[in-house]
């Protein structure tokens, strides 16, 4: 009796467990003060753990991802720097000195309140030197290692693996700050190569660092207040050339973060930028569009943003407010079609209380001219996350290929972290992939990994790389799709250092991943789905050593057969097991009577 009633609470846990989306203690245990800020795996063991700021931006931390739950836990010695007189104003993970550990870069202004929105102070720039389990944090708040204007983006300059950064310096020329292994020398600055002298940088921007014309060399993309410049990326000096520039859309009073995305997923990126064609009085957004470039033109996406109940949304916009001081943008594969989604937060006309919610990619009905692709706001899809979010980005807690989300949940006065999981109805197949710097540190140890003692893999969050895969669909079409690793940086950006391609139900072998950093590619061929492949592209130019592993995920569908199979094969053990028992007996009987048989034949 008490073994049933056991088995029905497993069995109700489990089902409660699959139905919450909110997931939020699961994840955070009761630690929810904490605000996204970074994505990156501080201690090597292949779990993406979360970089948060604290204390009313005064405080950096790392929470650490576990397999077990709460996922996301302070470490025992707790990894957290506090800037005691400064405003942290974003987080960007990355190894700064080669040495194969990743270290933390803090940008911090001397400002000393959120609504402070004096744009002339300048951005100080820190590095937190980070050991595999500690992080060393700045003695010396006053002596940045860099002051400039605005916040920098961080690419590889000269393909050491090593992380540089773009941006202003204070008499607002464009720079790139070169670090090296010799942490006392810190950087080297050199300005950006041109002939004619170019506007000054957007603040906030969205520069990236991503492959644009198809060479496998990283190109940077730059905004300014005015227009977008696209810079191509070289091996030799000098790094970066001047090559197009692309006015801003036309009738936008403001402009919101761009984003790359292969919206068509034809394998090529699409610039995409939110915009309101005007201002609300009190500087919020009005006459919101999502507008994409192709082929020279800007096109707009004629996303819908009225809701069922006829109420028009804008993007969310309030100076001096956080994460929706600018519009910003997320994009990943949410239902795992294929066709990459996007996170956004909008509001109602004149009302002041920000949500987040997901902007499916769908097929375009009418009107798109060329552009085949749109997206539609997906009203209910983030449930129970109604009642105010000022941030939403993607996450895969479980490690299992489904993007979820993390939110920051917004009551008009306070701000908590929240955690969504998405339980996706089918049963769709996906390919996650990670490349990492592939640089080493003698001095690693063995850590316990997944699958028993292991070495660290090291160096994620690199910036740059293209990813991109082939393969044939169910209906026999062919699908190329293309994503970049970690392209921006900046202003919560919160790019994931890993990217997942959604497959749809295609359970075929993908055909291929082609990956491709610094001029180099190397391409694998009949990758299985639902595998997680981590790339180490060392050496950088011989691109035929470098190596991928590959972790493969069972899909539910195998688990449950493979549990279905399992139940079977114990029904039939037990059949066998009596039928055998009963033939026995029966045998023992025979065997009884015949010996009485016997007896009384001899007689
Ligand atoms: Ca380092
Ligand atoms: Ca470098
Ligand atoms: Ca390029
Ligand atoms: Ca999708």
């Amino acid at each position: 009796m008490k073994g049933i009633r056991t088995f029905i609470c497993v069995v109700t846990m489990l089902t409660l467990r699959t139905l919450a989306s909110d997931i939020t203690p699961l994840v955070f245990g009761g630690f929810t003060e904490g605000m996204p800020a970074a994505f990156g795996d501080f201690n090597s063991d292949e779990l993406t753990d979360v970089f948060v700021v604290l204390e009313n931006n005064k405080a950096v931390e790392i929470l650490l991802a576990h397999e077990e739950e709460p996922l996301l836990r302070q470490a025992k010695d707790r990894l957290r720097c506090v800037f005691s007189n400064s405003h942290i104003t974003s987080v960007v993970p990355g190894d700064f000195d080669g040495d194969a550990l990743m270290d933390v870069m803090v940008t911090t202004t001397f400002k000393r309140t959120e609504q402070d929105t004096d744009t002339t102070s300048l951005t100080n720039v820190y590095i937190l030197w980070g050991g595999a389990n500690h992080l060393n944090c700045t003695t010396d708040e006053d002596s940045p290692v860099i002051q400039m204007i605005g916040q920098p983006l961080a690419m590889d300059y000269n393909q050491d693996m090593i992380i540089d950064l773009f941006g202003q310096n204070k008499k607002k020329e464009r720079m790139f700050w070169i670090f090296n292994k010799d942490r006392s020398v810190a950087h080297t600055a050199i300005p950006m190569y041109d002939n004619i002298s170019r506007e000054e940088l957007s603040r906030p921007h969205a520069h990236a660092f991503l492959d644009l014309n198809h060479d496998y060399m990283a190109d940077l993309f730059i905004t300014t207040p005015t227009q977008f410049e696209v810079w191509l990326g070289h091996e030799n000096e000098p790094k970066f050339t001047y090559n197009n520039t692309i006015k801003h859309p036309e009738n936008s009073k403001i402009i919101g973060q761009s984003l790359f995305v292969d919206v068509e997923l034809k394998g090529s990126m699409d610039l995409v930028t939110p915009v309101c064609a005007e201002q609300q009085s009190n500087g919020n957004c009005k006459g919101a569009a999502l507008m994409v470039y192709s082929e020279g033109q800007w096109i707009n996406l004629q996303v819908n943003f009225k809701d069922d109940a006829g109420n028009l949304w804008q993007f969310y916009l309030k100076q001096g407010s956080r994460y929706t001081n600018v519009i910003t943008l997320r994009s990943g594969d949410f239902n795992m079609d294929g066709y990459p989604d996007i996170l956004a937060t909008l509001a109602q006309e004149n009302v002041d209380h920000p949500q987040s919610f997901l902007l499916e990619n769908v097929a375009c009905q009418s009107g798109c001219g060329k552009f085949k692709r749109s997206y539609a706001i997906k009203w209910t899809a983030l449930s129970p996350f109604r009642n105010g979010t000022a941030m939403a980005a993607f996450f895969d807690f479980y490690q299992d290929g489904i993007l979820d989300c993390i939110l920051v949940t917004y009551n008009g006065t306070h701000y908590q972290a929240g955690a969504f999981k998405n339980s996706l109805d089918y049963d769709a197949n996906f390919i996650k992939v990670m490349v990492l710097t592939g640089l080493t540190n003698k001095h690693s140890q063995m850590i316990n990994g997944r699958v028993g003692k292991k070495r660290r893999t090291y160096g994620t969050n690199l910036p740059g790389p293209s990813i991109s895969y082939k393969t044939t669909t169910q209906e026999g079409n062919l699908r190329h799709g293309v994503s970049p690793q970690m392209p921006q940086s900046a202003h919560f950006s919160l790019n994931l250092p890993y990217t997942i391609f959604g497959l749809g139900r295609t359970p075929n072998f993908v055909d291929s991943v082609t990956v491709g950093l610094s001029n180099n590619s190397r391409c694998w061929t009949q990758i299985i789905p639902n595998s997680q492949m981590v790339v180490i592209p060392w050496p950088v130019n011989q691109a035929w050593k470098w190596k991928a592993q590959l972790f493969v995920t069972p899909s539910k569908l195998i688990l449950m057969s493979v549990a279905a199979l399992t139940a079977v094969c114990g029904m039939i053990t037990v059949i066998i097991g009596v039928l055998h028992w009963k033939e026995r007996q029966e045998d023992k009987k025979e065997r009884l009577s015949e010996s009485h048989r016997f007896h009384f034949d001899a007689m």
